[in-house]
């Protein structure tokens, strides 16, 4: 099904180029279907970004498109991840921001891990 307004994927994002070994992160966790990594600007103790290996701009995107062994990877992934990184026991908080009004720097679908301390209620 086309969808208008689909936003292109550009190959040159800066999380493509972090998956093709291009740039340097500072990586968590790596499996077929998932890279996870520190954010470069933490906004928490704990702020891990969890982005899938395949080519998608938007939540929409990824879950249209990928094959459901790559989407359950990549949510095993995210929940193993939260795991390792001691997140349960206090809790955390998934966040994914999609598109120009929410924000979305980099046109990769990925998701944000925040924890390691108290948050404050989420707002718009
Ligand atoms: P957003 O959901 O697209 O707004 O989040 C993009 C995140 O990517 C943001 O928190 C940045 O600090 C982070 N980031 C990064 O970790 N490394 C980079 O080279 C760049 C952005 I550019």
């Amino acid at each position: 099904m086309a969808v208008s307004g689909k936003p292109p994927y550009d190959p040159s994002n800066i999380f493509a180029r972090i998956l093709r070994g291009e740039i340097p992160c500072k990586r968590v966790a790596e499996d077929e279907h998932a890279l996870a990594f520190h954010d470069i600007a933490p906004q928490a103790p704990v702020h891990v970004l969890v982005i899938p290996k395949g080519s998608y701009v938007s939540a929409a995107d990824f879950h249209a498109e990928a094959p459901a062994e790559a989407i359950a990877g990549f949510w095993r992934a995210v929940g193993r991840i939260a795991r390792e990184l001691g997140l349960e026991e206090q809790g955390y908080r998934i966040l994914s921001n999609m598109g120009e009004d929410a924000g979305q720097e980099v046109g990769h679908f990925h998701v944000h891990l925040f924890g390691g301390r108290r948050l404050g209620r989420m707002v718009p």
